[in-house]
């Protein structure tokens, strides 16, 4: 038994985008200089340690209702951005590589930092595909920490070793490779070229290349 467990944001869907922009508003009321290679660093990482990062960046001190706050409102703005998605924001290759799997028996997993991924899913009618979903709601620690991954193998049935992650983040790598999983890489940031595989996006993942990995 084989299973594909994917990240959501950034390489399902380009939520990534809208986390950044969200961010950024945060970074701007609080006076912190924030770039898009300062963004590379939060991509895969839960929202508090997000924040944190983000705190540590610009030199400032939070207290404990402070840094709620900022949180809350992050998250505010996010949900408005992302308010309209839909099944047409989907990256184009996700139904057909999922159509794919389902034919092979291969099973499908979620294994997303974010607390909205349940919602995203829905908004995005892309619930029913998945054999288990593993959120930032089930889980204590962010990646690089393999623990989302690892429940998700757990939750599947499946061995470490036969399952393949496709992410988008540094941390989510180097997450997968801990967990001893194939780590899959989609995009072309150099943070993540250390992947088992890279391919540019989730429509030139070739499937033949992955399962090449596995010894059978
Ligand atoms: P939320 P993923 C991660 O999702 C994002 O990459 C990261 O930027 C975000 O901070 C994190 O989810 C938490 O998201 O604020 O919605 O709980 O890439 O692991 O699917
Ligand atoms: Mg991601």
């Amino acid at each position: 038994m084989k299973a594909f467990i994917f990240d959501l944001d950034g390489v399902l869907v380009d939520t990534a985008h809208y986390h950044f922009l969200a961010w950024s508003e945060i970074c701007v009321s609080l006076a912190i200089p924030f770039s898009k290679e300062d963004n590379e660093k939060l991509k895969g990482i839960d929202r508090r340690n997000s924040l944190k990062i983000l705190l540590k960046l610009g030199d400032i001190k939070l207290d404990e209702t402070q840094f709620d706050y900022w949180l809350i409102k992050k998250n505010e703005i996010y949900t408005e951005m992302i308010d309209k998605l839909n099944r047409n924001d989907l990256f184009i290759g996700v139904i057909p590589l999922f159509e794919e799997l389902k034919k092979r028996n291969i099973k499908i997993g979620l294994g997303s930092a974010s607390k909205n991924a349940k919602m995203i899913l829905k908004k995005l009618d892309i619930v029913n595909y998945f054999d288990a979903i593993v959120d930032g709601n089930m889980t204590t620690l962010s990646k690089p920490d393999p623990q989302v991954f690892l429940l998700n193998a757990d939750k599947l049935g499946v061995q470490v070793e036969k399952c393949a992650v496709f992410e988008d983040s540094e941390a989510g790598i180097d997450a997968a490779i801990t967990a001893n999983m194939k780590a899959i890489a989609i995009g072309n940031d150099p943070s993540i070229k250390h992947a088992d595989l890279v391919f540019e996006n989730i429509n030139s993942v070739d499937l033949n290349k992955v399962l090449s990995l596995y010894d059978n």
